[in-house]
């Protein structure tokens, strides 16, 4: 009987199961030896032989030859298994694989990764070294990009150039463009502007906000609340059209397309110096027909803030409609640190559009003496002061008494600004800039070469533009406006909340 409590059956099983185990042990030894590749078998198999066989003789009365090969075996495997371990393990490690010591699926799924990551690894060797021209342009476009894109993140370039700006929004946003860097290091911006006219009839914008008591003439205080609705043809989706942004002597490339849906074709034309080609006139000057589109190319001089609008006829039209927007020059050396601001302003008429959007003017060009008396005859019929189209909202940004109330502007007491300022309000000759409670730096055009005025009123044309500085050294509520008050009544008003503490524009975002 065994010393252990074994029956001679349970024995006999014993040493049957063995001598096939070692059949099987024998066969994974002889792969070993023949590939020298699974030494962790070789080092459990010894350790699971030796238990066996230890066992084995324990177990039984008998000590038979079968017995006595399974131990040798055992102890061979083993002591083969424990020599081999460190020189396989030695070869691993200038491999840059971690050492094996034991075979539990843990650590062998740990080497499964940590051999994948050396295979990732190998293979983005070869990638970098297949494509070293590529990556080298990568990194060199890279170098070259970097002070580009400090110096636009210093102008408060905007990140995401796709939203539509509402009327706050679009008091800071500045779109700096798609850039790259050519070889010789000239800086390239590229713009998109969708032009829609919306089938003609424009795209229902709404004009008024919830201020109470305020953007909402067309209604009573009784009634409720009813949006102002003005059709809109628009750049992007908007009236204004983006702020584009770029440095003198950047290459600016604009492409406008015009949608499938509008009925009529439209162009950019921006102020500023250009060849002819560029001007974006009617006609081979950049005229675009709908479902077409067309890259304007120029280099971005001089210095200055500039308007940009469709110069499609008739072009009070086009631009009353929605079609303009700003664009700023910066110069080369930049100008001193100051938290900017974008107005333009502009106006709504519902003179000839209709309720609907329907109504258009008469092309004036060709001018016969004809088409020029019926032309007149439609504007004084359309209009409501029989003397042309006329005026019923007017705004900085957009939003007829947008900037109000819980809207107003909060600015830091002591703080530099700079406003960037354009009027394209049609039908009335003039607009004009009043700022209460301060006196601000005002350069016409922007340009290096315009000569300050120190004010706090300025008048400005059709197309007029210029940049204003200031801080403001009280506290309080301020009011900027036109100070033509019949503007001022039909929305073009707003406030500055001038506080001691810094803090952002608005205070409910
Ligand atoms: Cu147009």
């Amino acid at each position: 009987m065994s010393i252990i409590g074994f029956s001679n059956e349970c024995l006999l099983l014993l040493e049957i199961l063995t001598r096939y185990l070692l059949l099987l042990e024998i066969l994974t030894f002889y792969t070993y030896s023949k590939c020298f590749l699974n030494y962790y078998t070789v080092v459990s198999t010894g350790r699971k032989l030796y238990i066996l066989s230890l066992l084995s003789v324990s177990g039984s009365d008998m000590f038979n030859k079968y017995t006595l090969i399974i131990s040798i075996f055992a102890v061979a495997t083993l002591l083969i298994g424990t020599a081999v371990t460190p020189i396989v393990n030695a070869q691993l490690q200038t491999l840059g694989v971690p050492a094996l010591e034991t075979t539990t699926n843990t650590t062998a799924a740990v080497n499964t990764t940590s051999i994948q990551s050396q295979i990732s690894g190998l293979q983005k060797q070869l990638y970098n070294a297949q494509h070293a021209d590529q990556i080298k342009q990568q990194a060199d476009d890279a170098k070259l990009l970097q002070p580009i894109a400090q110096s636009d993140k210093a102008k408060n370039c905007a990140i995401d150039q796709h939203t539509p700006t509402t009327f706050k929004t679009y008091l800071t946003h500045f779109a700096c463009g798609h850039v790259t860097v050519l070889a010789n290091g000239t800086t390239v911006r590229h713009f998109t502007l969708i032009a829609d006219d919306y089938n003609g009839t424009g795209t229902p914008i709404q004009i008024s906000t919830n201020t109470p008591g305020l953007g909402k003439p067309l209604t009573s205080y009784n009634q409720t609340y009813k949006p102002v609705i003005f059709h809109a043809w628009t750049f992007n989706g908007t009236v204004p059209g983006p702020t584009m942004r770029f440095t003198e002597g950047d290459h600016v490339q604009i492409t406008v397309r015009v949608t499938n849906d509008s009925k009529f074709p439209h162009s950019l034309h921006m102020h500023s110096i250009h060849p002819g080609a560029m001007d974006g006139m009617s006609g081979a000057a950049g005229m675009i027909e709908p479902g077409k589109s067309l890259t304007y190319n120029f280099v971005a001089n001089p210095a200055g803030v500039y308007p940009y609008h469709c110069h499609i006829f008739p072009v009070q039209e086009h631009i009353s409609r929605g079609l303009y927007g700003m664009m700023i020059i910066d110069p080369k050396t930049p100008r001193p640190q100051a938290t900017e601001m974008v107005m333009m302003l502009n106006s709504y008429t519902y003179s000839f559009q209709g309720v609907n959007g329907s109504g258009h003017l008469t092309p004036t060009l060709p001018a016969t003496q004809q088409q020029i008396e019926k032309n007149l005859t439609d504007v004084t019929q359309k209009s409501d002061e029989n003397n042309g189209p006329d005026n019923q909202f007017y705004s900085v940004n957009g939003m007829p008494f947008g900037y109000v109330g819980k809207d107003s502007v909060h600015l830091t007491t002591g703080t530099p600004y700079r406003i960037y300022l354009a009027n394209m309000v049609e039908f009335d000759p003039v607009n004009s800039f009043h700022m209460h409670g301060n006196l601000f730096n005002y350069w016409p055009s922007g340009t290096l070469n315009s000569s300050k005025i120190y004010t706090d009123i300025v008048t400005l044309g059709q197309g007029d533009r210029g940049m204003l500085e200031f801080h403001y050294n009280f506290p309080g509520q301020f009011m900027f406006h036109a100070h033509i008050n019949h503007f001022s009544d039909l929305g073009w008003i707003g406030f500055f909340s001038v506080d001691n503490k810094p803090g952002p524009f608005f205070n409910n975002g």
